[in-house]
């Protein structure tokens, strides 16, 4: 059985990598929505119901988990899609907030994400529940899902448009900066150049693909050492784009069905 993973496009195979990373044995089935991209400016209703009727695809391949790879996703629907399915669901917010929260010292942690996101109060609610004291910046960066979306992500362009978009970021207190949006690993050099080395940057990511793990221990549904995992992508826009980046960023070549 896989793991179902889904993401309003290319941004949920930064979780994706990490979990062929972890959990090498374990079998991916990833859909992302590149026809629909970006989902940060579109209404909460609209992300749930984009969420449901993927959740519902994916559900037929019978998979044992359903990770919500994208932070605008996790935001509008959660809870709802966790009452819709009888298998684990996970999102990508919890994991990032309570990575921040062990690492801060400062007590100010940034966010940034989607428009979506931020609207949202989600990582505020999150950090809050876990710790009183944490003071959060957030900032939405709706400049930098296309980067990623056109595989511009290594471009001297991408690396103006995150400097310009983050410098109101810098000089604050924070010494973490989480990326709440699964799109935003991609530019993570551009990122931490901007930022500097004393903001340690929180990838979702890595956080989420631990809570991966401990779910499946918890209910003994690991994958066996035996197992050669054959994982399969869907997407929902441009095939040839959408295997450009995949491959570029898992270094592999990917099976991605028409
Ligand atoms: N990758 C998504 C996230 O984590 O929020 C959102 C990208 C988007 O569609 N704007």
């Amino acid at each position: 059985q896989a793991i179902a993973v889904l993401d309003s496009g290319v941004g949920g195979l930064t979780v994706v990598k990490e979990v062929m990373r972890q959990l090498p044995r374990e079998r991916i089935l990833y859909f992302g929505d590149t026809a629909r991209a970006p989902y940060g400016p579109r209404a909460a209703e609209e992300i749930a119901a984009f969420t449901r009727e993927i959740v519902d695809y994916l559900i037929q391949y019978k998979p044992k988990m359903i990770v919500i790879a994208c932070n605008t996703a996790t935001a509008a629907a959660l809870e709802e899609i966790r009452d819709r399915v009888p298998i684990p669901v996970i999102g990508v917010i919890n994991p990032g907030a309570r990575a921040a929260v062990g690492r801060t010292r400062s007590g100010i942690v940034g966010v940034i994400g989607t428009e979506g996101t931020v609207r949202s109060g989600a990582y505020e609610a999150a950090l809050k529940r876990l710790s009183s004291r944490v003071e959060v910046v957030s900032r939405a960066c709706p400049s930098f899902v296309p980067l990623v979306e056109d595989g511009n992500f290594r471009s001297a362009r991408a690396s103006e448009i995150v400097a310009h978009a983050l410098s109101p970021l810098r000089g604050s207190k924070m010494d973490c900066l989480i990326l709440g949006c699964t799109h935003y690993p991609f530019l993570t050099d551009c990122i931490s150049r901007v930022m500097g080395p004393e903001v340690h940057l929180i990838n979702s990511a890595e956080e989420t693909a631990r809570e991966i793990q401990d779910v499946l221990r918890k209910s003994n549904d690991l994958a066996g050492e035996e197992e050669t995992p054959l994982h399969r992508f869907f997407c929902s826009g441009d095939p040839r784009k959408f295997r450009r980046i995949a491959e570029d960023w898992l270094d592999e070549q990917i099976r991605l069905a028409p």
